[in-house]
């Protein structure tokens, strides 16, 4: 590595030799083929060819890493650090060779070692570091934070399992632990030597110094040391890397000997593997947070570890303390990494000896945060106890934000006692509770929703005490997708059209796809997307007859619901649906014209009842319906086992129909509808989060909206909703709801999902699944009728993909950038 150019934008690392780009690689992956990994060139396997190719691109990532942070140290740029528990970043391998613009030297180097970039490409077991749709938008965002030459770090949890793989027995799903490393990391740094303590538990010492001042400290702390792993986010084709740093946890034990000296070898071992447990494991609830105790470790591991390095590279600098909002924001994606505020808090007054006044000045103008979700279950709490024995300083730091915040809002709300209980940090009741999203919003100076609609929300009803109290801190930031993985990557055949008719800047200037409206009237064009579709469409096709041994036809309406499964998803009005439309070809052969192929795939959280249910339920629906003669080619019901990124890039550009349908104002926003609809699916939705702002921008003619609205919901819930009423009134949804609850599709167990029609009937539809019926048919109808006619679907499609600009990533972290963070690129 030269130095002499340090700090210079143009600096490289040594030329790589003048050989052609494809020979250089190949040279490259048959060194790490041997040096690397201790195999003979002559014939190496699939994955050692695979992970040559990694390493060989991980050599040039790091390369224009260090070049990149050199970059932003010269310039002194205000850095973002962008703090969440999930990162779900999918299959690198692609990603990464369309971004170092590699990606046909390196098909021509393996063909010239005998193999397809395809094949090698599958090899690739993607990182579950996430949930689903959050995790997955902190990694898009990474990727335009690259992209847009930001001065960022991404900083997560180095999860030893990831979430679960799903697999799909006689209908159930099963749970398999999700070893993602087994076959060694190959995009990553290790960095052994690079260690952070963190420090739980123990007692707080209160004493006066010799200045008099009362002083803090944490006695009989248990110690964990937080190791960095680094894996590395190119920006496209622009030279610049940036880094995911994620801690993995090391005991701290080796580094007492004394530990060990007490005889009890195999005792003082099994604490060691204790301690590694902290980031063992990934938590595979979504929106339903556990409250255990080793979640809250994790979270305060992220983040301690997270703070000292920042605070690490801002003591560089030498400038005072008040100069750190000025240099840092500190982005926090949920609540999950919210104890980073007191965290802060406690190093600046109990080891900085900042005053109270001067250190919360810096605090809350250092953190912004994200709320990524209203319903009321998600909202994370901490019992007061577990927090308490835990993080005993933390809660008194938080019991201080509280006591001076409650101060401040009784003077700016003398009229209003009850505000109090219902702002204040600590909800006292029978129990006594930490409220997570009270603590991020008081202490950040930015609040903001991921859609226009769910924003909305947040200030009218969740958050709206707070509105009152903060109204400058609400702020929306409508959620974005990378084009560069979503479209480029993932539909590599439309990708080529589009470029062969616009030219590539769209991959980095997403609002250029509005170029291509003007073709949707030339016939070669339409010719050319549908045959490109119907493609993706028989390779889905082709996919499906393997995994699940059931043959699709690729001309059918492929109606697709791929997400988390969830009550307020509502998978279930979907399935109720199905069941209508077998009963109609039953009952009245003919009067269905449109084969469709129905896709669902997604998981549900091990412990959530309902909906493993709901996913049994679907594949005994389908199991009775695929093996129906009466039904033949009509209609098919797929079930795809472990929804992932890996498998939605497989079922996104082969999707005719994209169902967003939860109920209004439950679905933040949803990032896989822009997915969809960027690969020219068309959408079946609610009036919910961003299908809301896609209808603005693709024209309401371009997709199928349907439903009550969310203030409809609202009202009709405070007015006695009666799904009963429904139930009674329409003989079509009887039909459906008496058959399942009858065991149409259980035989063998009449009685098994009678409770699904229970908790519609007796137990209030949360989820207004019956309301919502029958307007739902129609608008599937209005979707059928519109695919009979393919070239009006064909122009459709084509709308939707070129009106979709808005929707990237670049754009969302653009506002991010301008608008909250205060930074620009480098
Ligand atoms: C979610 C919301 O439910 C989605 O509507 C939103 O698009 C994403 C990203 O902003 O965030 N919030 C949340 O907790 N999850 C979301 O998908 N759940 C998971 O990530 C599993």
């Amino acid at each position: 590595m030269t130095s002499q150019n340090s700090g210079n934008r143009k600096s490289r690392l040594p030329e790589a030799p003048a050989t052609r780009p494809a020979e250089s690689l190949k040279q490259d992956i048959l060194r790490h083929v041997l040096y690397s990994l201790g195999r003979d060139t002559e014939r190496p396997d699939r994955q050692t060819v695979f992970r040559a190719l990694a390493l060989s691109l991980r050599d040039r990532l790091v390369e224009k890493w260090i070049a990149s942070q050199r970059d932003i140290y010269s310039r002194s740029s205000k850095r973002v650090y962008y703090l969440s528990l999930e990162f779900l970043p999918g299959p690198f391998l692609r990603e990464n060779l369309i971004a170092l613009g590699l990606e046909n030297e390196a098909r021509e180097a393996l063909t010239d070692m005998g193999f397809g970039l395809d094949d090698v490409a599958d090899e690739e077991y993607e990182p579950g570091l996430g949930n689903g749709g959050l995790g997955r938008l902190a990694s898009c965002y990474l990727d335009s934070m690259a992209t847009l030459r930001l001065p960022a770090y991404g900083y997560g949890i180095h999860y030893a399992y990831g979430i679960f793989y799903q697999l799909i027995k006689e209908g159930r799903q099963v749970e398999r632990a999700d070893n993602w490393l087994r076959g060694g990391t190959h995009w990553e740094f290790e960095r052994s030597h690079y260690v952070h303590p963190v420090r739980f538990y123990g007692q707080v010492r209160e004493w006066v110094d010799e200045q008099g001042r009362l002083r803090h400290s944490l006695e009989n702390a248990t110690t964990v040391m937080a190791m960095a792993c680094d894996m590395f986010i190119p920006g496209h084709k622009n030279d610049y890397v940036l880094n995911m740093r994620l801690w993995a946890a090391k005991t701290s034990r080796e580094f007492e000997f004394s530990f060990f000296n007490t005889g009890d070898y195999i005792g003082a071992v099994e604490e060691k593997i204790r301690d590694e447990n902290i980031s063992m494991v990934l938590y595979p609830n979504d929106e339903a947070p556990e409250g255990k105790e080793l979640r809250l470790k994790q979270q305060f591991f992220l983040v301690s570890a997270t703070i000292q390095d920042i605070v690490r590279r801002f003591r560089k600098k030498g400038i005072a303390w008040d100069q750190l909002p000025r240099k840092n924001v500190i982005h926090l994606n949920e609540t999950h990494p919210a104890v980073a505020i007191p965290e802060l808090m406690r190093i600046l007054v109990d080891e900085e000896l900042l005053t109270w006044e001067e250190a919360w000045y810096i605090c809350v103008r250092t953190f912004a945060y994200t709320n990524h979700t209203v319903l009321p279950e998600a909202l994370e709490v901490w019992p007061e106890d577990l927090f308490r024995r835990l993080l005993p300083r933390h809660l008194q730091i938080i019991h201080e934000i509280n006591r001076r915040f409650l101060h401040d809002v009784r003077r700016q709300f003398p009229n209003d006692p009850n505000i109090l209980g219902r702002v204040s940090l600590v909800h006292e009741g029978e129990s006594r509770w930490v409220r997570m999203s009270h603590l991020a919003i008081v202490g950040s100076f930015s609040v903001n929703g991921v859609s226009a609609h769910h924003s909305e929300i947040l200030k009218e009803s969740v958050f709206h005490d707070f509105y009152k109290i903060f109204p400058e801190r609400f702020n929306n930031k409508t959620n974005g997708i990378t084009p560069r993985r979503w479209l480029r990557q993932c539909n590599p055949t439309l990708a080529w059209l589009i470029t062969e008719h616009i030219g590539p800047e769209w991959l980095t200037d997403l609002a250029q796809l509005k170029k291509l409206e003007p073709y949707v009237n030339s016939e070669g064009f339409h010719r050319a997307w549908m045959e490109v579709r119907l493609r993706n469409k028989h390779k889905l096709a082709e996919y499906i007859r393997d995994k699940n041994g059931i043959t699709v036809m690729p001309e059918s309406l492929f109606d697709v619901h791929v997400k988390r499964f969830h009550e307020y998803k509502r998978q279930l009005l979907n399935v109720l649906h199905v069941i209508a439309l077998y009963n109609r070809i039953r009952s009245s052969p003919g009067s269905v014209t449109v084969p469709r192929t129905y896709i669902f795939g997604g998981k549900a959280a091990p412990g959530y009842y309902m909906a493993k249910h709901i996913i049994r339920l679907i594949n005994s629906v389908a199991y009775t319906i695929n093996t129906d003669p009466r039904v033949g080619d009509l209609l098919k019901v797929v079930f795809l086992q472990n929804y992932c990124v890996t498998l939605a890039e497989r079922i996104i550009p082969a999707t005719d129909l994209s169902e967003q349908i939860s109920t209004a104002g439950m679905e933040a926003s949803g990032t896989g509808n822009m997915k969809f609809a960027l690969n020219g699916a068309i959408t079946i939705g609610t009036h919910d989060g961003a299908n809301i702002e896609i209808m603005e921008h693709v024209g309401n003619e371009n997709l199928f909206l349907f439903g009550l609205l969310s203030h409809e919901v609202n009202e009709m819930r405070s007015q006695g909703y009666n799904p009963r009423l429904f139930y009674e009134r329409d003989s079509e949804l009887r039909e459906v709801l008496d058959m399942i609850a009858g065991g149409f599709f259980s035989p063998s167990e009449p009685h098994l999902f009678r409770d699904v029609v229970e908790s519609l009937l007796n137990h209030g539809d949360r989820y207004m699944v019956l309301a919502d019926f029958r307007s739902y048919v129609y608008r599937q109808q209005d979707a059928a009728n519109a695919f009979m006619d393919q070239a009006a679907w064909a122009r459709m499609s084509m709308l939707n993909t070129s009106r979709m600009g808005f929707f990237s990533s670049d754009r969302a972290v653009d506002e991010y950038a301008k608008d909250i963070w205060g930074v620009s690129g480098v």
